[in-house]
């Protein structure tokens, strides 16, 4: 155990039932026990209640944690320190660790321990920090995948494939003597074409990944006064948008996060299109029209009790290249043979709900999940990978393009040997077993204190 003792909350600094206090190296298990009233209860994997201790004094009632180093998250000793929620007695008995010789953690830096210690790998210990600022089912889904280990496995069979590959070159440069092709440079060739398909695949899923975390845009569009301020207060449920029978109400671009069929969507709330009645209303309407085009999925809504009119026709026109839902809003004011006459008329199979009692709100919902499931269909099997492992992959693609060109201009297995460790020293940085401190820095920076 080389690295000193540090501590730090491990939970919010607000009121609340409990809270986290963690220590982790070589003294933790003295430190704590100096403050605790009953250190021979201090057992490897064993809850010990007692009181943590001023001068004496009872500071508060607390269980203590004590995972013997190396079967602990750090690798090191490591100590939890659970005392009531409130944010005084938590600084209190951070002042007395300091006390006792321990240090402020600094952000991430159990996990950045737990990393040089070899408890977890890069992508495991970055899915750590994706796990505990995920926002939607997805997300958790993936971060606990990666966590355990699914981005590691597919670099694992990616680099293993490479290894082998060089093995075989150098087996023919060993041999080169007696004139023995272990692999003739067209086959090579292939091999290396495949692999590249691998890591340009891997690339690929990252980026629907990184989309997908970032929320599917899904914009709601139509005339004045068709309920879109309404619809955006039902989906959130919450009155979100300020909602009135004056056309031309909405005239800023309302924007909030929700989760529907456990995926992020970043639900827009437009100005109505009209022909503007004066220039806020226009800088509105541009506004609006802009954010169709940018949209993912637009949910395009008429009035029920006005049908299909040629403004909306004009409209609809905007959306010509886009996923649409079409919607016929405020159901609960015609009959339902009106509604299917709209049908009828426009050939068009618009979902019919009521924003203001909510129904139908299920089948739109759903149409909004199975056009995410069908236009990603391949969301469920991407990776949440970062900037830093997307762009490792691209460098690792340039590398292959180059050693592809080397077989194919017959270079000496010498140089395509070299250019090959390249690539495996590349796609080791992704795992980390290879890679700078400063990056390593930059890493566990981001996560948070007591992580
Ligand atoms: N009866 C009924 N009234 C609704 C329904 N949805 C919206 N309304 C009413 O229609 C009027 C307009 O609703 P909004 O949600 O403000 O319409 P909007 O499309 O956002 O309008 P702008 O912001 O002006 O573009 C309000 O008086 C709502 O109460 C519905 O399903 N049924
Ligand atoms: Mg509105």
């Amino acid at each position: 155990m080389l690295f000193d003792t540090i501590c730090a909350p491990a939970t919010a600094p607000v009121n609340s039932a409990l809270s986290v206090i963690r220590i982790s190296g070589r003294d933790s298990l003295a430190v704590a026990s100096s403050i605790f009233s009953n250190p021979a209860k201090i057992l490897d994997r064993h809850a010990a209640y007692g009181s943590i201790l001023s001068d004496g004094e009872i500071v508060d009632d607390v269980i203590l944690l004590f995972y013997k180093g190396p079967k602990s998250f750090t690798g090191e000793d490591v100590v939890e320190i659970i005392c009531h929620g409130n944010p005084v007695i938590v600084s209190k008995i951070m002042k007395l660790l300091f006390n006792k010789g321990a240090r402020a953690a600094l952000p991430g830096e159990f996990t950045q321990r737990a990393f040089l210690n070899g408890k977890v790998d890069l992508t495991e210990a970055e899915a750590i920090n994706t796990l505990i600022n995920s926002r939607s089912d997805w997300e958790i889904k993936k971060a606990l995948e990666q966590m355990h280990g699914a981005i590691s496995k597919i670099v694992s069979l990616i680099k293993d494939r490479i290894i082998e590959l060089k093995a075989d070159i150098e087996a023919g440069i060993d041999f080169s003597e007696e004139d023995i092709e272990f692999v003739s440079y067209d086959e090579a060739k292939n091999i290396a074409l495949s692999i590249k398909s691998d890591l340009e695949d891997f690339l690929r899923r990252c980026r629907v990944g990184e989309r997908v975390s970032k929320g599917i845009d899904v914009i709601l569009a139509g005339r004045p006064n068709v309920g879109k301020s309404s619809l955006l207060n039902l989906i959130l449920n919450e009155d979100r948008a300020i909602v009135s029978d004056i056309p031309g109400t909405t005239r800023d671009i309302i924007r909030e996060s929700v989760q529907i069929g456990g995926v992020r969507i970043n639900l827009t709330d437009t100005a109505g299109i009209a022909e503007p009645g004066d220039d806020i209303e226009r800088i509105g309407i541009e506004l609006s029209k802009k954010k169709i085009s940018d949209a993912s999925i637009v949910v395009a809504i008429i009035d029920a009790r006005d049908g299909f009119t040629d403004r909306d026709r004009e409209i609809f026109e905007l959306f010509k290249d886009k996923r649409v839902i079409y919607v016929i809003n405020k159901k609960d004011l015609v009959d339902e043979k009106s509604l299917d006459n709209i049908r009828k008329e426009t050939g068009i199979d618009f979902i019919a709900i009521s924003a203001k009692s909510g129904d139908g709100f299920k089948e739109l919902e759903k149409a909004i999940a199975d056009i995410i499931n069908n236009d990603f269909v391949d969301y469920s099997d991407s990776f949440i990978a970062d900037a830093r492992i997307q762009s490792i992959l691209n460098e690792a693609i340039d590398i292959l393009c180059r050693i592809i060109s080397l077989f194919e201009s017959k270079e000496l297995p010498e140089i395509i040997a070299s250019e090959l460790n390249e690539l495996i020293y590349k796609i080791s940085e992704i795992t980390g077993e290879i890679s700078a401190d400063d990056i390593l820095g930059s890493i566990f920076r981001r996560f948070c204190i007591g992580k």
